[in-house]
């Protein structure tokens, strides 16, 4: 397993630092390590505390969530849209945001559908909210489970609408894919590799999580980030599968080291 250090060494420091959830490969914690991993940028971990109290954490950055990116003094980025502009800030190269105007406003765009706030993954979270909180499940996981709907906005109104939202989603970027291919490019966007694939690569674990051999991951994260919801399945064209797999092939580290 990577180094951790605690948030409280972790402020005070010059340089790259990331506050992740050690031993869970989250979907934003692990984006923002594949555009690290990507421009060869350095930084040292700090560890977040799944649905902890992470005081420090709070107090440093006024909110609890993984991942956070804090460049020497400068205030921490907390979501991933600010922590995609540092990353290309400290390094340029490889470029990650096209250059090109329609090109860079249709990757932030879907990029938004993934990573923003009810975007696939959130919602993807209230499937597991409902999911994980049924009667037959264990009550000390279904706990855990409340208080992540609690703080992520769970609300069976909100549970309903979940299926479709993702199933919308994943057929844009499908038939995105698509389109590509028959242009002749590998990339959702352009001709080369941008942000979106590296979010696009990190988020079908929430779908179809990487085999133990290349992600190891506590049981029960498996079984909640494997999807079982018909709608969802429904909309998981094999292309969207096989482009993680080329992306993780072609441009990031395997096995992932949380
Ligand atoms: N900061 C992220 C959101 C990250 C996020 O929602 N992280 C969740 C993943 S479930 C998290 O840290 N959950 C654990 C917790 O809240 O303790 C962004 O907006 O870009």
């Amino acid at each position: 397993m990577a180094e951790y250090i605690d948030v409280d060494s972790a402020i005070p420091m010059s340089g790259l630092r990331v506050v992740l959830t050690p031993g869970i490969p989250g979907p934003w914690s692990e984006s923002a390590k594949a555009i690290l991993h990507v421009k060869k940028l350095n930084f040292v971990r700090a560890a977040q505390e799944v649905l902890g109290a992470n005081v420090a954490l709070i107090r440093w950055t006024g909110q609890a969530t993984a991942p956070v990116a804090a460049w020497n003094d400068e205030p921490p980025r907390t979501t991933w849209i600010e922590q995609l502009a540092l990353f290309e800030r400290l390094a340029p190269v490889p470029r990650l945001i096209p250059k090109d105007f329609d090109q860079r406003v249709l990757m932030y765009g879907l990029a938004n559908e993934l990573m923003g706030e009810n975007g696939f993954i959130w919602h993807r979270r209230h499937i597991m909210v409902r999911d994980f909180t049924r009667p037959e499940v264990d009550p000390g996981v279904a706990e855990k489970f409340v208080i992540l709907g609690n703080k992520y906005g769970y609300s069976p109104e909100a549970a309903a609408a979940a299926p479709a939202r993702c199933a919308e989603i994943l057929r844009r970027f499908a038939e995105q894919l698509k389109t590509q291919h028959a242009r002749g490019s590998k990339y959702l966007i352009g001709d080369s590799l941008s942000a979106l694939d590296l979010y696009w690569a990190c988020t079908a674990a929430t779908i179809y999580p990487l085999p133990e051999a290349k992600c190891a991951m506590p049981e029960l994260f498996r079984a909640v980030y494997i999807n079982t919801d018909p709608v969802v399945q429904t909309a998981a064209d094999p292309v969207l599968m096989a482009h993680r797999d080329f992306i993780y092939e072609t441009h990031l580290e395997l096995p992932i080291d949380l």
